[in-house]
């Protein structure tokens, strides 16, 4: 039977998730330190460990057939590939950071400065969109030391929470691109019954994760009001319980309205209100 590979980071922020996903995703494998490669037990799936920076080209060259990736990478390496899934976990932020005390304060203030930047090629372009002319400099990690090293005049790197800015003495001054992790694939491969399968599996953990299962209380005269708040996959489900005229319902919502509707409940009369994760969502 086809097996296919697929290549993940082997450490660093994007390792744990991705082992999880393909764990949530039902997949049976060991996950040593030390290995390079590893099979699934129970999907014909081959997992790759390797570098960030050289997933993008393994997977364009078909050495692996697919990837799991920062957007951030795959654009610096100008591969073609094709975008299966964004995943939402590895969010960050290219961003070009100055020093506290610096005059720039538009991007044209930037003309004939320095940046120094691990991520030449997407800088280039936004430079070039943005019609400024500056010196990058191409330098591979601790970019933000290089302005007080008397380096550069700026840095664009990635950013998350912002701390490692801060701690020296940077400003953020223009957003350059926002990334997340993403499945990618070796152009073609999308219609992979395997690919399809493993898709489906994907989605099916992430609309999970993104949705709750609630549990309430309440007296049957509010129910019309309180399933109009709460679509449910497909409708709520309403059943009575011991004590005359109340009933329980039981629906899903996203995550995302989660308070806003939760509060609202409350306020039309909805008690003992339970909410638990959802650990698949089968579309
Ligand atoms: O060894 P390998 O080459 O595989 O890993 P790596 O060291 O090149 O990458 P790694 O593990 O640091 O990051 C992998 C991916 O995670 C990146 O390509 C991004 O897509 C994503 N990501 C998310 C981040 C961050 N958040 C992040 N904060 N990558 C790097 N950082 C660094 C940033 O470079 C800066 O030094 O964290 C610092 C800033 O963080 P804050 O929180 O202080 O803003
Ligand atoms: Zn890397």
């Amino acid at each position: 039977m086809e097996t296919l590979k697929i290549a993940i980071q082997k450490s660093g922020r994007l390792n744990e998730k991705s082992v999880e996903l393909l764990k949530k995703c039902g997949l049976n494998f060991d996950n040593y330190k030390s290995s390079l490669m590893t099979t699934a037990s129970n999907f014909p799936l081959e997992i790759l460990f390797l570098r960030d920076d050289d997933i993008p080209e393994y997977v364009q060259d078909g050495i692996a057939d697919l990837g799991i990736v920062g957007e951030n990478v795959i654009d610096e390496t100008e591969v073609s590939v094709t975008y299966l899934q964004r995943l939402g976990f590895g969010k960050c932020t290219l961003k070009i950071a100055v020093p506290a005390d610096s005059k720039a304060t538009i991007l044209q203030d930037l003309e004939g400065k320095s940046i120094a930047t691990s991520y030449p090629v997407i800088l280039q372009k936004f430079l070039d969109k943005n019609k400024v002319n500056a010196d990058i400099r191409t330098i591979s990690g601790s970019v933000e030391i290089a302005p007080g090293l008397g380096l550069s005049d700026a840095i664009c790197d990635i950013v998350s929470t912002g701390s490692t800015l801060k701690s020296n003495g940077l400003i953020p001054f223009a957003d350059v691109a926002k990334s997340e992790a993403i499945l990618i694939g070796m152009n073609g491969i999308a219609k992979n019954p395997i690919v399809i399968e493993l898709l489906q599996r994907i989605q099916s953990v992430l609309k999970a994760q993104e949705t709750k299962y609630v549990v309430l209380n309440t007296d049957r005269k509010n129910l019309d009001e309180i399933l109009a708040l709460l679509p449910g996959v497909k409708s709520p489900t309403v059943v009575p319980l011991a004590e005359e005229n109340w009933v329980a319902v039981h629906t899903v919502i996203p995550e995302a309205d989660f308070w806003n509707k939760i509060n609202k409940l409350k306020a039309i009369g909805a008690q003992g209100i339970l909410v638990m994760p959802i650990e698949k969502i089968i579309l």
